[in-house]
């Protein structure tokens, strides 16, 4: 089979997805790394139109968006399956990786997580404590309502590893290490599934570079 190659930042959450994907399948990858000031140049736009990341490579074909690459690794790699067979689940699956692109990264975590962790830590700029306070009700909606989903279940869609958690772990990996996601996930079903996934060896096997190395 041809080589995995996902182009982007290691700090990148969606990347890291992607690399969980291809960790939990055994398959080998490498990252082709696009440094922070590389982000929108030519190289990357004509990876990526819209100059996000992470881009798949996989022989002559690329891929970006994340669930889209999740969901290409786990067809050419059938096991083991990352995507459940009962409709239930399947529908709670897919909700949970829509409220991470559409609510929980764009409305929290691209605001609280850069202001607290990748702007201070990577990029040397200050909090904006006025944008972080305005999403921390986002924040507890966001993580109150994928608390509410996970109930007593192991996993986010059922009792088995889905691409949900693929997702959502190193966004919440995250969340949990600023005060504000801390407090809201303190004593939270949530925050045990955190903590179960956090000691998977992919996500192990996949730490942020220093200094994005944090303590959950
Ligand atoms: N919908 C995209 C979102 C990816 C995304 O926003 N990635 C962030 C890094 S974690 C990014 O590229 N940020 C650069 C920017 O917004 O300029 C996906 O699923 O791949």
């Amino acid at each position: 089979m041809n080589e995995f190659v996902i182009h982007g930042h290691p700090a990148s959450p969606f990347l890291r997805s992607v690399c969980l994907a291809l960790e939990e399948k055994r398959a080998p990858y490498r990252i082709a790394r696009l440094e922070v000031s590389e982000m929108r140049g030519e190289v990357h736009r004509n990876l990526h139109p819209f100059g996000r990341i992470p881009i798949l490579e996989h022989g002559d074909y690329r891929l970006y968006e994340t669930q889209a690459i999740l969901r290409y690794i786990d067809a050419i790699i059938p096991k083991p399956s990352l995507q459940p067979t009962d409709p239930k689940a399947i529908g709670r699956m897919n909700q949970i990786i829509g409220i991470n692109d559409w609510y929980l990264f764009p409305m929290v975590a691209r605001i609280i997580v850069f202001n607290r962790i990748v702007g201070p830590l990577l990029l040397g700029t200050m909090p904006d404590e006025s944008a972080i306070a305005a999403a921390v009700p986002n924040a507890s909606l966001c993580l109150g309502e994928l608390d509410r989903l996970i109930g007593d279940q192991s996993f986010l869609a059922g009792e088995q590893l889905t691409l949900a958690d693929l997702m959502l772990a190193p966004q919440i990996y995250f969340l949990a290490a600023t005060p504000e996601g801390g407090l809201i996930l303190n004593g939270t079903a949530l925050l045990e599934w955190f903590r179960r996934m956090n000691s998977r060896p992919s996500m192990l096997a996949t730490l942020p570079p220093e200094p994005l190395r944090l303590a959950a």
